[in-house]
């Protein structure tokens, strides 16, 4: 495959080789970002797909988005920038796999590349077996350990990764395809803000780079998305000037949630493991991730709506503890818009009192949670099965922080 553009022209053709199983004979290879499916996700999962392309000939590869097709309209920066990659390389949003295209568990005879996590999701353990490559900033699970490639590194953003391998491996990058990693580097880094302390120097290195092969526009910056946040915005959106703009341009469209149900918001930015605990009990646990503070968020709903949510979430979902983390922008008492976390955590009716105790006792323990009881103005349910609500003060600890925390206190209870 020789470059982007041939890439991402030749991706409705592969697909269909996903969708139609019977029609090929040549060997295939998936390349799955993670199940919550964020910026970092799609675009680490197409750029990896042309970078493994260019030096195989033998087999088929194609990037797999790993949610259902409908649930990009929830992600309105991705979809943004997706769409505004492909369309430019002369492809479609069409062209490119979700999970909800084809029966991916029935695949016996692929091989897998799990890109932006090391660990196939707790309803994807049967591919377990299919990885041959790994590539990832999240903590370590310790799976797949006979993948031939296995590059797991805390830097901000897994495209970072992947930048890297094009720019070590000397294959050119062209403007769309630059873009698209360089997007959700800005994204995972905050800009490469220090204040958000996720930025690694190879980040900031890659960002650079990256950011040296866009053909950026000249035109001034236009206030495209203050719409409909529902609405896709045209792709004109994200001819910028530079990186800040394109950083401010996706966060500002991250950002745009409000108008979510409950629902929307629980499964928006969402992953899911199992985790044995002290006594060998599988647990199944959640965690949703929502950019939307919690105290607007109860301002909206109220306490007893969104308990009522997460306990519906949990039935759906098969949960035994449910995490949500809440985080952004809220006036504190000084009037000051300040950045902030919350985590509400919910446990099912088969955890027994003592053990939601020790899983609290642990989880309050933590340092890198720093977890203290969220001022309450108005009383929660009371009943048994009621959330607990939370203020982190370690605001920079992420679901990547907060997700080993969870699993070793449930280990150790
Ligand atoms: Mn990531």
């Amino acid at each position: 495959m020789s470059t982007f553009s041939a890439f991402v022209r030749a991706l409705g053709a592969n697909t269909a080789k996903l969708r139609n199983r019977v029609s090929f004979s040549d060997r295939l290879t998936i390349v799955l970002g993670n199940e919550s499916a964020d910026l970092d996700s799609m675009a680490s999962s197409i750029s990896l797909a042309y970078l493994l392309s260019h030096g195989s000939s033998n087999s088929t590869i194609i990037p797999v988005i790993n949610v259902s097709k409908q649930d990009l309209a929830l992600r309105p920066d991705c979809a943004l920038l997706v769409c505004q990659t492909l369309e430019a390389s002369g492809g479609a949003i069409d062209d490119l796999a979700f999970i909800d295209d084809f029966d991916m568990l029935a695949y016996t005879d692929v091989d897998v590349w799990l890109v932006d996590h090391n660990s196939p999701g707790s309803r994807q353990t049967v591919l377990e077996p299919l990885v041959c490559g790994i590539i990832d900033h999240h903590f370590d699970e310790g799976k797949c350990t006979d993948a031939k490639v296995r590059q797991i590194e805390v830097v901000g953003s897994c495209c970072t990764l992947v930048a890297q391998r094009f720019r070590d491996q000397g294959i050119p990058v062209d403007s769309a395809l630059a873009k698209l990693m360089l997007a959700p580097i800005l994204i995972d880094t905050s800009n490469l803000s220090l204040l958000a302390q996720r930025a690694t120097d190879k980040d900031a290195a890659c960002v650079a780079w990256l950011a040296s092969q866009v053909s950026w526009t000249s035109k001034p910056a236009t206030d495209d998305c203050d719409g409909d946040a529902g609405d896709l915005l045209p792709a004109a959106a994200l001819d910028v000037s530079g990186p800040s703009e394109l950083y401010a341009v996706l966060d500002k469209l991250k950002g745009m949630v409000a108008h979510l149900s409950a629902y929307d918001l629980l499964r928006k930015d969402y992953k899911q493991w199992q985790i044995a605990d002290f006594s060998g009990a599988l647990w199944t646990v959640g965690i949703s991730s929502i950019s939307y503070p919690l105290k607007k968020w109860l301002k909206r709903d109220g306490y007893g709506d969104i308990e009522q949510a997460v306990g519906d979430w949990m039935e759906l979902q098969g949960l035994d503890l449910a995490i949500v983390m809440t985080r952004g922008k809220a006036k504190a008492e000084c009037r000051v818009k300040t950045f902030g976390r919350q985590l509400v955590v919910a446990f099912s009716a088969r955890i027994s009192p003592a053990k939601q105790q020790q899983v609290l006792d642990g989880l309050r323990a933590s340092d890198i949670l720093g977890l203290k009881d969220y001022a309450v103005d108005s009383a929660s349910s009371g009943s048994p099965q009621a959330a607990h609500f939370f203020t982190q003060s370690q605001t920079s600890s992420s679901r990547k922080q907060v997700f080993p925390v969870v699993k070793s206190v449930i280990e150790g209870s």
